[in-house]
């Protein structure tokens, strides 16, 4: 039987993978996706935690590429729950015709690059393809991570990841429930399982800090009015530092005075959720201000929680923002009922998981379910998961063990014709990720076109420029409050990953390097070279 061939092969089936396939295929490619699920929906196939939902509003958290479509459909809430993004996944696959194109339960083991015939040899759980391209459409967030906690194996009670929720309803009526973790998706399940469960305790190993959502159903004027100039809203919010609407960018908060600072803080606490730290230009550049933010927030956590030992708990010590800002609904809240216990790891480790539950300070907690809520192996563990090799058999995972390097986020040395969208250097996890995977999508696309209208086969970035681009991304950086906690951003919560900061800060230059870079030919990347 003849190997399959196509000219890309895009990697994940979730918000990137979908408009990539569209794209490409509208532009006359062969395309086909791979998706290890058994649906589509990337990141909001997997997270259906109780609670899950975006934190940038669906207004903005929602593909641009097709008027029809962001006129179309109408979103319930301003921030919408994990399963209508996920229905308007599906409704996109529709209705521009992708799922035909979408094989799922499809893992991809292995890709190869073939230098003799300048293709990538694709190994999947389905067969073995071959393709001109690669595009890795895997996500920054979706590699769980699974802390080696020991015993974990003996546990008999239903054990959960956040990361990997099943399809089946869960449902803690009655139940003890131990979760461990407090980040974003721990902070969003938590009031909702202790609205079920019998118990719940959580074990927590640094505070962290969380705004209130006020999610709400989607307010139709509002509505009505981003609709009248969609095109015009969108293009206001990427001119943003990231890519998300109204925030500040001249105020500063050392300069503002006391009550002008309490009353703009308390109006960004009630209506912006993320954009809390859109308050003032300084918050993320100048250790001082951001501690008037830090404060604030802090005495919003003693305000809320009853109990000032779980208060002082509960409040973050580090900078705000360093760490993923979280967005809740009644998180705080939930731990004034008396069925919800924090119990703090710095003074009661975790010893071991037993049969039963997990031993943590002496004390072992008798548990139905653990949950483990520990993050992911981001921006770069979806990639270094897979067995990738380019030139002369150089394996990514090798070759980024010191420090992922890439150039612009989207191409790599040594691995010529595969494309990473929102990878690391590009803005992705720092900036509204929708808008950004688009920006990528239509990079790359139109990357391979002028490649086929210009008669090139093979590119690639070269070791030199995305080094040069690695270190401006962590001078940029340098200019922030960015590095001063340990956090996913720069590879800490992973112990065996090198520590160094991925994401680049700021979309409007970013922007605009790429597209200047795409302008002047693809300026950095090589063509076509010999060996
Ligand atoms: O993961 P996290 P997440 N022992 O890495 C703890 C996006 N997201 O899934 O901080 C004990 O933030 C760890 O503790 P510490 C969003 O970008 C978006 O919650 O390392 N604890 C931390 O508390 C988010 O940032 C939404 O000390 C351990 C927690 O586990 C990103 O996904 C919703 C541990 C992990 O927090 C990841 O969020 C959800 C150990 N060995 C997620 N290892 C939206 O709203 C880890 N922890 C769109």
């Amino acid at each position: 039987m003849s190997l399959r061939k196509m000219d890309v092969l895009v990697v994940g089936a979730g918000f990137s993978g979908l408009y990539l396939l569209h794209k490409l295929r509208s532009s006359g490619f062969s395309v086909a996706v791979f998706e290890k699920a058994d649906q589509l929906g990337g990141t909001w196939h997997w997270n259906r935690y109780p609670g899950a939902r975006c934190d940038i509003p669906s207004l903005q958290y929602s593909y641009q590429f097709d008027e029809g479509l962001q006129q179309d459909w109408n979103w319930s809430e301003k921030y919408s729950a994990q399963p209508e993004i996920l229905e308007y996944l599906n409704h996109v696959a529709d209705r521009f015709d992708l799922r035909k194109d979408i094989e799922f339960n499809t893992e991809v083991i292995s890709a190869t690059f073939n230098e003799e015939r300048s293709l990538w040899e694709i190994k999947t759980s389905k067969g073995d393809v071959e393709a001109k391209f690669c595009v890795m459409a895997t996500g920054c967030l979706s590699a769980p991570n699974t802390p080696d906690f020991e015993g974990l194996n003996s546990y008999k009670g239903q054990l959960l990841h956040t990361g990997k929720w099943p399809q089946t309803q869960v449902d803690f009526t009655d139940e003890t429930v131990a979760i461990i973790g407090t980040g974003s998706s721990s902070i969003q399940s938590i009031p909702v399982i202790a609205e079920q469960a019998k118990h719940l305790y959580v074990f927590q190993r640094t505070a962290n800090y969380s705004i209130p959502s006020n999610n709400g159903p989607m307010d139709p004027e509002e509505e009505s009015l981003v609709k009248s100039r969609y095109p015009e809203f969108r293009k206001e919010n990427w001119e943003n530092g990231f890519g998300i609407a109204g925030l500040e960018v001249e105020a500063l908060a050392t300069e503002a005075s006391d009550e002008e600072r309490l009353e703009k803080f308390n109006h960004h606490w009630e209506k912006e959720g993320l954009g809390f730290l859109g308050a003032y230009a300084d918050l993320m550049l100048d250790r001082e201000a951001n501690e008037l933010a830090a404060s604030f927030a802090r005495s919003k956590v003693k305000e809320i929680v009853n109990d000032p030992e779980v208060a002082e708990l509960l409040s973050p010590k580090f900078t705000i923002g360093c760490k993923r800002l979280c967005v809740d609904t009644g998180y705080f809240e939930a731990f004034n009922q008396d069925n919800v216990t924090l119990v703090d790891l710095n003074t009661n480790p975790i010893d071991k998981i037993t049969a039963g539950g997990l031993i943590a300070g002496q004390e072992e907690y008798l548990v139905d379910s653990l949950i483990l809520a520990t993050g992911f192996d981001a921006m770069t563990g979806a990639m270094t998961r897979i067995d990738i090799k380019g030139r002369k058999g150089i394996s990514l995972k090798e070759q980024w063990k010191d420090g992922a390097k890439s150039y612009l986020g989207l191409g790599i040395s040594n691995f010529p014709n595969l494309f990473t969208v929102t990878g690391p250097g590009s803005p992705s996890v720092l900036s509204n990720m929708v808008p950004s995977l688009e920006l990528h999508v239509e990079w790359i696309s139109q990357c391979i076109e002028w490649m086929r209208d210009n008669n090139k086969k093979v590119i690639e970035s070269t070791q030199a420029v995305e080094d040069e681009w690695m270190v401006f991304v962590n001078e940029v950086a340098d200019q922030t409050v960015y590095k001063s906690c340990n956090s996913w951003y720069n590879g800490s919560n992973i112990d065996e990953k090198a520590k160094e900061f991925l994401p680049f800060i700021g979309v409007p230059p970013y922007t605009e390097k790429i597209t200047e870079v795409a302008e002047q030919n693809y300026q950095g990347f090589v063509f076509d070279k010999t060996n």
